[in-house]
């Protein structure tokens, strides 16, 4: 038996975890690292069961080529082979813009998908470039970009040390935060009012976060916009507004917001306006506050405005950038710019419905349209990373019809799933035992500044390749230099870049070096260590991988500090507090407030033991309360008339599914988790607990003007009577296959 301490690559909680591992490389037990001085030994049930994820025996140990309707194992040299022929014939036929990358969620957590998907991405030499980043944050980001004039300027609540802490559409109870990084979240929440401090969620169920609060506001999805412009009318109308950093755009901001008063905004919302009015008055008189907003805000009708109010709240209150309030996390690694400074969207559009890109991307919501139509520039082909579009996007049934229309599909995968099996070829990364992991992304936005490196607990099996190397290799391949090209050299290429920047830069450790000297100074034993230490040395604190391998429970860099001049990047270097590129949005707001309420609204949820789609086939971590329901108010099952099952119908869809009555979901409202629907699927415990895909109802000719993001809540429905899946018309979950045949992976 060894230990090893790993970074669990799960969520964005960053847990450090103590494996012991036998001599044949199986996980026997996992613990939290009670030696990480951020996660002091917290785990949660999916972090516990990180081995038995991991060696899932229906993971896909090898590259996979379909012909026709049955999929057959494959080398890599073939399936490399396949892959060039795939994306060369489509390039040769029809230009490079009939390629378009999608990176799912996962490419937001490992090295390969960090430090690979922009070579990809630009060897590709295609705009249509998507990711999960626009079904989840991209109106955060778009958000920060026009206040701040840095999209990655993303201000945290300061979790350990706020009095009062606001939270609208986020339950980190379950999902354990979100672009707040904080391990133990539940704990750090149950700590602040153990300490005199204060919660409240505003949340269209009443949630587990909302049980850990002092009060819980129930809202009306997709009306946040119209509650927090209220919260902020009522701050300047009561003279509240202490701002403590400079600003622009305040009178502009007290015209937008004089329509919006409590009164008139609390039937749309469905919040009474002396709440609205004390929720402001707390806000202003905490010594000091935090506002967070998440998915259920993001993937919502107004996304962009929402995020911008949540921020306008804390600098009114004088909470942005201090401690107690949100402030921005100095990370370990050197900060490489990511979309243009100052921010600006919308530098190209989508050709079908000239929807604006946002950070090099274009919304997933029109991926599809993309696909279908036809003309110049109709994408033909699709590299997927780490994505499963068909349970994720919304109306995935429709893009999962449009992938199988492709002429070439290629998916990088550990599973045959719902989308991968769309493909022509899936290639599989290894076991996550078997790669470093470094969380470049979430450790800038963790709680206190912090770092930990995990290098592989085991080595590449003879025969697998990194993931490093097959994102490499298709980099290679989308140049146009080949299946056979060595990915040492995009390898050398990217590390050559970070260092020619840090040669370049005063004060760096490389300065006025030869990039051949600073690379010779580096250490790791892969591509993306090499590119790791080479940030790290530039970084802030002048860490290194050699450091940080000293200190395998990670390194606690201290508290959060001010630090808002180093990240703003506005031309005016003040936070912009009326972006005219928001004017838009404001006017559309207005409109809302009088428009009629439909009768039943579709929301999402997150399960504490699922994550998104790809942690149904793990027995430990499905049945019981995890599984695919539809929460109703029990008012509303009365009304209704409902029995067992329900059918929910909506502009795009229709399913059938079990009814679980909840007292605790604000009646007029339904919500159906998302990542389900496994009908068919040869992941064989996923399969017997298929449910259903709930972005079968989802529209995805609705977005968020601003980002382009999906709008999944608040979607119409209606909610009928329906039998079992026993009786006649169970409904259509489109998510079931159609004429393929999946093969045992095993
Ligand atoms: N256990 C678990 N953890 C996860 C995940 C998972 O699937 N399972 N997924 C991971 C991912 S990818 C992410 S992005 C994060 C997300 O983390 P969170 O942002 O915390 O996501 P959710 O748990 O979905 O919480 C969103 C909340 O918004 C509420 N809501 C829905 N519509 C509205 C609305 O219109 N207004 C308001 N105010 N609230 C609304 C929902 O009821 C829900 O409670 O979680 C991550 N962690
Ligand atoms: N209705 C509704 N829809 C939603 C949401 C919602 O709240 N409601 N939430 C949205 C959000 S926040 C997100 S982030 C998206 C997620 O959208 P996606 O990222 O498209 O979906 P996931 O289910 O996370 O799929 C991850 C895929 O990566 C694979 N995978 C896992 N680990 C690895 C790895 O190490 N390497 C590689 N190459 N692949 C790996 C899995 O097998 C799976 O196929 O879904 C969105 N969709
Ligand atoms: S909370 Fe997230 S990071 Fe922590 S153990 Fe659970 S899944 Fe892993
Ligand atoms: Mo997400």
């Amino acid at each position: 038996m060894r230990t090893a301490h790993r970074t669990c690559p799960i969520c964005d909680a960053v847990c450090g975890l103590r494996i012991e591992l036998g001599d044949d490389g199986r996980v026997h037990t996992v613990r939290g690292d009670a030696e990480d001085p951020f996660s002091r030994g917290y785990v949660c049930p999916k972090g516990a069961s990180l081995g038995r994820i991991d060696e899932d025996p229906d993971r896909l140990r090898t590259p996979m080529i379909r012909t026709g309707d049955q999929w057959r194992e494959a080398s890599w040299d073939e399936a490399f082979r396949v892959v060039e022929k795939g994306l060369t014939d489509v390039i040769d036929r029809h230009g490079r813009q009939a390629v378009a990358a999608y990176f799912g969620n996962p490419t937001f957590h490992t090295m390969a998908g960090i430090f690979y998907r922009g070579p990809l991405s630009q060897a590709l030499g295609t705009t249509n470039l998507y990711s999960a980043g626009t079904i989840d944050q991209m109106p955060k980001q778009v958000a920060c970009g026009l206040m701040f004039g840095n999209a990655m300027a993303i201000p945290v609540p300061d979790l350990d040390r706020t009095d009062h802490l606001l939270v609208i559409g986020a339950n980190p109870a379950e999902s354990h935060g979100s672009l707040c990084a904080a391990p133990d979240f539940p704990g750090r929440l149950r700590a602040l009012r153990g300490r005199g401090g204060r919660i409240v969620v505003v949340d269209p169920r009443r949630t587990r976060t909302a049980d850990l609060a002092d009060e819980h506001v129930f809202v009306r999805p997709g009306t946040d916009a119209l509650l927090l412009f209220a919260v902020v009318h009522t701050l300047l109308a009561e003279d509240l507004v202490t701002p403590r950093v400079g600003t622009e755009g305040l009178e502009r901001l007290r015209e937008h917001a004089v329509p919006f008063g409590p009164e008139a905004v609390a039937e749309a919302c469905g919040v009474p306006a002396e709440t609205i009015v004390r929720m402001a008055r707390e806000l202003a008189a905490a010594p000091t506050a935090a506002v967070y907003s998440r998915v259920g805000t993001c993937t919502a009708d107004f996304g962009t405005l929402t995020q911008y109010l949540v921020d306008v709240l804390n600098v009114l209150t004088g909470n942005l950038d201090r401690p107690g309030g949100v402030m921005f996390t100095r990370p370990a690694t050197v900060e490489v710019p990511w979309g243009p400074r100052p921010f600006t969207s919308g530098r190209w559009r989508s050709r079908v419905r000239q929807l604006p890109e946002s950070l090099g991307e274009l919304p997933v919501a029109t991926l599809a349209d993309e696909i279908e139509t036809p003309g110049e520039g109709q994408v033909r082909a699709l590299v997927s990373v780490a994505g499963n579009l068909a349970l994720s996007a919304p109306n995935g049934p429709r893009l999962a019809r449009s992938l199988r229309g492709l002429d070439f599909m290629v998916c990088v995968d550990p599973y045959l799933n719902e989308t991968t099996r769309c493909a022509d070829v899936i290639l599989p990364p290894p076991r996550m035992m078997q790669m470093p992991h470094y969380d470049l992304l979430l450790l800038t936005v963790t709680v206190r500044n912090y770092t930990r490196f995990s290098p592989p607990a085991l080595p590449l099996e003879p025969g697998q390749l990194s993931e490093a190397e097959i994102m490499a290799r298709l980099a290679l391949i989308a140049s146009g230099r080949g299946a056979d090209a060595d990915p040492r050299e995009l390898d050398e290429a990217i590390v050559g870049e970070l260092l020619e920047a840090g040669v370049r830069a005063p004060g760096s450790p490389f300065e006025g070096m030869e990039v051949a000297q600073a690379r010779a100074l580096l250490d790791g034993d892969s591509g993306p260590e090499l590119m790791l230490d080479a940030m790290l040395r530039l970084g802030p604190y002048g860490l290194s991988l050699a450091r940080l391998r000293e200190h395998p429970s990670g390194i606690d860099l201290g508290p959060l500090e001010p630090r808002l001049a180093e990240v703003l990047g506005t031309e005016s270097g003040l936070v912009r507090l009326a972006p005219p590129e928001l004017e838009e949005e404001v006017a559309r707001l207005r409109g809302r407030m009088a428009a009629p309420v439909p009768p039943m609204l579709l929301i999402g949820r997150r399960q504490l033991r699922s994550n998104n789609s790809w942690l149904h086939n793990v027995p430990a971590l499905v049945g019981g309360s995890n599984r695919c329901t539809l929460h109703i108010h029990p008012d509303d099952v009365a009304r209704l008339g409902l029995g067992s099952h329900a059918r929910v119908t909506s502009a795009t869809g229709d399913l059938v599914v079990p009814v679980e009555p909840n007292d605790r979901i604000m009646p007029g409202v339904v919500s159906l988790p998302h990542g389900w629907g496994h009908a068919g699927s040869p992941q064989r415990t996923a399969a017997r607990n298929p449910g259903v895909n709930a972005n079968a109802l989802t529209d995805d000719s609705v977005v968020d003007p601003v980002s382009g993001n999906a709008v999944f809540n608040g979607a119409p429905v209606t909610v009928t009577p329906a039998p079992g899946p026993g009786g006649t018309g169970s409904g259509s979950d489109a998510s079931a296959p159609r004429g393929t045949t999946f093969p045992s992976a095993a």
